[in-house]
């Protein structure tokens, strides 16, 4: 339970964290446009540690079911003002959500601490080699396909027992690139290639994701998953659902909870945690 980020380490063992959503993107499924200019991006992220957030995640290409890719210079020019702007007021741990080993490169340089790749360092041939030479985090997340054509027909014999031996995999392979697992999150990926039946299986099994023995870090906020369940398109409809989920998933052992709105589900791990005994 315990996370190596360059020279910190992090003990998830008792508590765990919020991770804070910021999206520099036009077009992110719950959010895009709203915070596409980079100072009001590093508002809203200033605005997000103030709630609690312990991880601010940005990102400048949406992942959402059928998003074309975003051009690598087009990435870079909407991350890095946001970096470099956050990184020069704050001191909380910024991770980037990219699937570019050139854009991990450059993220880091401009001082973010962790990266948080959905292809779990499979997208780009050239990212294992980037993180293996820095000492950053990593958040390995599981997906089937690509985000153009991963929600098409998404199949599997068994979700639970694919994604958790994918996860091993992937810690095994990241070892050999001279990645240490002690620097890996794993991450299921609710969402990404998978159908409602699928997360809720994963989800009715995170303490089998937590027992493959690194910090489980999930990603369920307004996530579609929600409103299939509601019989709702409302996002607004997701956001107390996503606070309820941030609960479950602590109970069930998962330490960090990736949203949009961190107060009050920083509220509702706090809650779990008292009932849980966890102390400080
Ligand atoms: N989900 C999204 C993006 N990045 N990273 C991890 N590790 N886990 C997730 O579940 C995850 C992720 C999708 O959510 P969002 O950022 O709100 O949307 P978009 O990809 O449209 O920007």
């Amino acid at each position: 339970m315990q996370w190596r980020i360059g020279n910190r380490t992090l003990d998830l063992s008792q508590r765990g964290l919020i991770m804070g959503i910021v999206n520099v993107t036009p077009d992110s499924f719950s959010d895009g446009g709203r915070f596409a200019d980079p100072g009001r991006a590093v508002e809203h992220a200033l605005a997000l540690e103030a709630q609690g957030a312990g991880i601010l995640d940005i990102g400048g290409e949406s992942t959402r079911p059928g998003a074309e890719p975003v051009p690598e210079a087009e990435e870079l020019r909407r991350v890095l003002p946001v970096l470099r702007g956050l990184r020069g007021q704050s001191r909380t741990l910024i991770s980037i959500d990219t699937m570019k080993a050139s854009v991990a490169r450059a993220a880091l340089d401009a001082g973010a601490d962790i990266i948080n790749d959905v292809t779990g360092l499979r997208g780009d041939a050239a990212m294992a080699r980037v993180v293996a030479a820095t000492e950053c985090g990593v958040v390995a997340m599981h997906m089937t396909g690509t985000p153009m054509t991963m929600q098409t027909d998404p199949r599997y014999e068994d979700v639970v027992a694919e994604v958790s031996s994918s996860l091993l995999e992937r810690i095994r392979l990241l070892g050999h690139a001279g990645i240490s697992a002690d620097r890996i999150v794993l991450d299921p990926g609710f969402g990404f290639g998978k159908t409602l039946e699928h997360n809720l299986q994963l989800l009715r099994s995170l303490p089998s994701l937590v027992a493959l023995g690194r910090p489980l870090l999930v990603g369920l906020s307004r996530k579609s998953m929600i409103g299939r369940v509601l019989g709702s398109d409302r996002l607004e409809d997701r956001r107390w659902p996503t606070v309820a989920l941030t609960a479950y998933a602590r109970e069930k052992g998962a330490r960090i909870m990736r949203v949009h709105e961190v107060r009050p589900n920083v509220e509702s791990l706090r809650m779990m945690e008292a009932i849980l005994g966890v102390r400080d």
